[in-house]
C-alpha cells in the first residue's frame, strides 16, 4: 500500500512539474496562465508570456493592463483575505515587475517632445512601488523627465531633490491608508518654506480619492499611470500658458 502511495505521489508532483509550452496557448488561455504565473511568482513565464504577447502584435499598454495589472488585482484580493502573505505577494510583485522592464522602453517611445520633468517618490513609511514605477513609465512615455526617488521616501529627501533638480512637478505616490497623510506633511512643509507655489503636486495610489488630494492641497489626484500622465502635461500646458 505504501509502494502504491509513493508512485502515486511521485505521479502528482511530475504531474505538477510538467512544463506548459506558453507558445502553444491562444491569447485567451495565455493571458490565463499568465495570471497564474504572476501569482506564482514565475518570473521567467511572465517575461516570456510578455514577450510572446508583444510578438503576436499586443500593444504594450494592453499587455500591462490585461496579463499583468489584472492578475496583481487577483494576487490583492487573496492578499487582503489572508490566502497569500507576504512572501508570496512579494515573488508576485518581482514577476511583475520582471513584465514591467520588458514593457518600459515600448511605454517609454512615444518620441514625444520633452515637455518637463517630474520628481516622484513613494512617501515615507510605505514600500510599494510598483504603481509608482509604472507612472515613471508612462510619464516617460508622455515626454518627461522623470527623477524616481524610490521607496519610503521622508520630507527632507523630496526637498533636497527639489532643489537639485528643480522639476515643474511633485509627484508623491502611497498605497496604505497608514502612509497617505504624510503626502499632507510633505505639501505643508512646501508650504512653510514658500515653496508651495513653486511646484505643481500630483498624489496617486490605491487609497486615494479625489476628495483626499484636494483637501491635503495637492494640484491633482490622478487615478492610474495614464491619468497622471495625461494630468501632468495638462497641467504644465496650463501654467505654462498662464504664464504667457
Ligand atoms: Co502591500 N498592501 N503591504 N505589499 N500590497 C496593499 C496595498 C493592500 C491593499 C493589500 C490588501 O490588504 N488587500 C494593503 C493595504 C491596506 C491598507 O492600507 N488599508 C497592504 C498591506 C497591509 C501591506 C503590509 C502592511 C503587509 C504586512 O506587512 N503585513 C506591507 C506594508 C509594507 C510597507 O509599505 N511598509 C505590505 C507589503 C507588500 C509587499 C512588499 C509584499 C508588496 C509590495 C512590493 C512592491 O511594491 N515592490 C505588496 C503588494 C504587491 C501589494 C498589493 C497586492 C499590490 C500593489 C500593487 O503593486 N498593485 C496591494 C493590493 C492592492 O493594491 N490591490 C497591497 C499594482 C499597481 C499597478 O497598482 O500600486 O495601485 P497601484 O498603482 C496604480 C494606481 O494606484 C496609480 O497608478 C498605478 C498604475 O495604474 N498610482 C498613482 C499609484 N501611485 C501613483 C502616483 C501618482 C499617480 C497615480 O502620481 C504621483
Amino acid at each position: 500500500m505504501a509502494d502504491v502511495a509513493i508512485v502515486g505521489a511521485a505521479e502528482a508532483d511530475a504531474g505538477a512539474d510538467e512544463e506548459i509550452d506558453l507558445a502553444a496557448l491562444g491569447d485567451d488561455d495565455l493571458i490565463a496562465q499568465m495570471h497564474d504565473d504572476l501569482y506564482d511568482g514565475l518570473g521567467p513565464e511572465i517575461v516570456e508570456g510578455t514577450e510572446l504577447l508583444l510578438g503576436r502584435g499586443w500593444p504594450a499598454d494592453k499587455v500591462l493592463n490585461e496579463a499583468l495589472v489584472e492578475a496583481m488585482r487577483i494576487v490583492g484580493i487573496d492578499f487582503r483575505d489572508g490566502i497569500l502573505f507576504v512572501p508570496e505577494v512579494l515573488l508576485a510583485a518581482n514577476a511583475m515587475k520582471a513584465g514591467m522592464e520588458i514593457l518600459r522602453p515600448l511605454l517609454a517611445e512615444t518620441g514625444a517632445e520633452p515637455i518637463g520633468k517630474i520628481v516622484i517618490g513613494t512617501v515615507k513609511g510605505d514600500i510599494h512601488d510598483i504603481g509608482k514605477n509604472l507612472v515613471s513609465m508612462m510619464l516617460e512615455g508622455a515626454g518627461f523627465e522623470v527623477v524616481n526617488l524610490g521607496i519610503n521616501t521622508d520630507v527632507d529627501t523630496f526637498l533636497a531633490a527639489l532643489d537639485e533638480h528643480r522639476p515643474d512637478i511633485l509627484g508623491m505616490s502611497a498605497l496604505l491608508t497608514t502612509t497617505m497623510p504624510y503626502m499632507k506633511v510633505v505639501i505643508d512643509t512646501l508650504i512653510e518654506k514658500g515653496l508651495r507655489d513653486d511646484y505643481l503636486v500630483i498624489v496617486g495610489g490605491a487609497p486615494l480619492n479625489q476628495e483626499f488630494g484636494e483637501a491635503i492641497g495637492a494640484d491633482a489626484y490622478c487615478r492610474d499611470a495614464a491619468v497622471a500622465a495625461e494630468t501632468a502635461t495638462d497641467l504644465i500646458r496650463a501654467r505654462r500658458g498662464a504664464a504667457t
